[in-house]
């Protein structure tokens, strides 16, 4: 009950005590004077500890931190039964609260993810769909809605929407971020090379620009932490912890530098013989010899997957550490128990599977992801939960959550009741659309829609002469045997693609956005590597 509503609120209780059915007045029983004194107790107790000291009460609107990492894959943290990486503080959530196993992104890019948190939209619908376009400023984002509720808000971190923009957004009380994707150190080292939107401009703190000092995990969380210290106790807070790790290039703290060196790459690559006789698109094959694929990744002679998966694992470690050192303010001072802590991943990353790498793609590596949630009290410890949910889902969710208005008109649907295991929890969503939009910067992946999050993966490439793709992920979880063109699917095939139009046709995703040419061009191929693929030969006939 708010202070505002507290007085009117006695005075009707008292009102209806001292009624009598016949509308005349009468003196309270000892009971109903006792009930009514009761309440003006624990009324007052709420005021005074407004006032003071921060509400604690199960019925009071959550806080929420949610810590986005960017370019996390699905199966790089302990919990998800990794072979070496010690990711403790990651862990410990999935132990107190909820761990997704069919966690996905609806498109596994930076920039359309984000926005399809932020707004719970598919990318064709808030149109963000590459890293460098501005982004309509009529798209509303969920923490405005949670400012109207009463929140305090704070976004720390990587914006990195509408290309090297850092200017305070809406639906944030206090900002800090960077251009375009920052840097690990301000001096750049470490670092082996630019990854494209690189700056070295520094902090905008609310608008000022403050030189970054530090290793940028560790100061994000610095900041974040300061701003959890001055929040108002009074109020309940939405802290957004939006980290530049793990994207490449991949520079870990110094203190966990060549943790792992001796570790192997836990991922098969296969052979471009093995690609062949899965029968993989041509796309996918030519993929291998470019940027985003293991014989020239990043366009390097000797680019070798497993020392960039070591230093991905090692740069990883300072995240862990970041969320072990917010949920320890948060237990310290007594604000656990009603903080609802989400942690995410806003893409997976591929490491040689399917002989690519980088995002993108629909496949497992790419668009799946971890999703952690804790909130003590109302998420069972331990909890698993195997429905499927996506990026367009948080919106939503943590809008419930919270208590705060709903959007009217989403793609996506709130999962807090089934993460709390409540028996009104709704119908499960048995499967999401996955799209990507060409990019001319990196042209070697196509267009791509795809049912993702069943059995069965159905993948269409648009405006390509290539092959679609349907894999079997419970006999094939590595999904290189695609079985598109198998007798025996025919009749699967063709249903998965009238169920992918009907997503695509309700969702209003028929119409592509198509956006200027934008930011540097990356065509290169090694002559040396994989040639290009060849036509199949079913493709040939007399
Ligand atoms: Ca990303």
């Amino acid at each position: 009950m708010g202070d505002d509503n507290f007085a009117p609120a006695c005075f009707a209780v008292l009102g209806f005590l001292l009624r009598r059915p016949n509308g005349h007045a009468h003196f309270p029983k000892r009971t109903q004077l006792m009930n009514f004194l009761r309440t003006v107790l624990v009324g007052f107790s709420l005021i005074v500890s407004s006032a003071g000291v921060r509400l604690s009460a199960a019925d009071t609107p959550p806080n929420i931190v949610f810590v986005l990492c960017d370019d996390h894959r699905f199966d790089c943290f302990g919990a998800a039964g990794h072979p070496f990486l010690e990711t403790p503080h990651i862990d410990s959530i999935a132990k107190d609260g909820a761990m997704f196993t069919s966690a996905y992104v609806t498109t596994s890019l930076c920039s359309p993810s984000r926005a399809s948190i932020l707004t719970g939209q598919y990318a064709h619908n808030h149109r963000v769909v590459d890293n460098y376009h501005p982004v309509d400023p009529d798209l509303v984002f969920f923490p405005e809605r949670l400012q109207s509720a009463g929140y305090q808000t704070a976004f720390i971190g990587k914006w990195h929407m509408g290309g090297e923009v850092d200017d305070p957004q809406r639906g944030f009380d206090h900002w800090i971020s960077f251009k375009g994707q920052g840097t690990y150190w301000p001096d750049g080292h470490g670092t082996t090379r630019e990854v494209p939107q690189t700056t070295y401009d520094g902090l905008n703190i609310n608008g000022r620009r403050v030189p970054q000092n530090g290793y940028l995990t560790d100061e994000l969380t610095d900041y974040a932490i300061d701003w959890l210290q001055q929040t108002d106790t009074s109020k309940p807070f939405f802290l957004y912890v939006s980290h530049k790790a793990v994207h490449a290039d991949f520079v870990p703290a110094d203190r966990h530098r060549g943790r792992y060196d001796q570790q192997p790459l836990p991922i098969d690559v296969p052979t471009v013989e093995q690609m062949d006789a899965g029968k993989l698109p041509m796309w996918v094959r030519n993929q291998r010899n470019s940027r985003h694929g293991v014989d020239f990744g990043y366009n390097l002679k000797g680019f070798s997957p497993a020392v960039y998966y070591r230093r991905y694992c090692e740069s990883l470690l300072a995240v862990d550490d970041s969320v072990g050192r917010l949920r320890g303010y948060l237990s310290e001072h007594g604000l656990a128990d009603n903080t609802l802590f989400v942690y995410m991943g806003d893409n997976g990353f591929q490491f040689g599977d399917h002989g690519l790498i980088d995002k993108r793609v629909a496949y497992e590596a790419s668009a799946k992801v971890p999703l952690l949630m804790a909130a003590p009290g109302k998420i069972p410890p331990q909890t698993v939960v195997e429905s499927v949910v996506g990026n367009i889902d948080i919106a939503p969710t943590m809008l419930e959550a919270a208590g705060a208005n709903q959007f009217s008109d989403i793609d996506g649907q709130s999962f807090w009741k089934t993460a709390c295991r409540s028996d009104d929890a709704g119908p499960v969503r048995q499967h999401l659309l996955y799209e990507y939009y060409w990019e001319r910067n990196y042209p070697h992946t196509p267009t791509l829609h795809a049912i993702i999050g069943g059995r069965w993966k159905y993948i269409r490439c648009h405006g390509l002469w290539d092959r679609d793709e349907l894999y079997d992920l419970e006999n094939d979880p590595g999904e290189m045997r695609n079985l598109v063109d198998a007798p025996e699917h025919a009749e699967r095939v063709q249903e998965l693609n009238d169920q992918l139009w009907e997503m695509i046709q309700s969702s209003q995703g028929d119409e592509m956005p198509l956006l200027e040419d934008r930011g540097p061009l990356f065509p290169k191929r090694d002559p040396a590597k994989s040639p290009q693929a060849m036509f199949p030969q079913e493709y040939f006939r007399d």
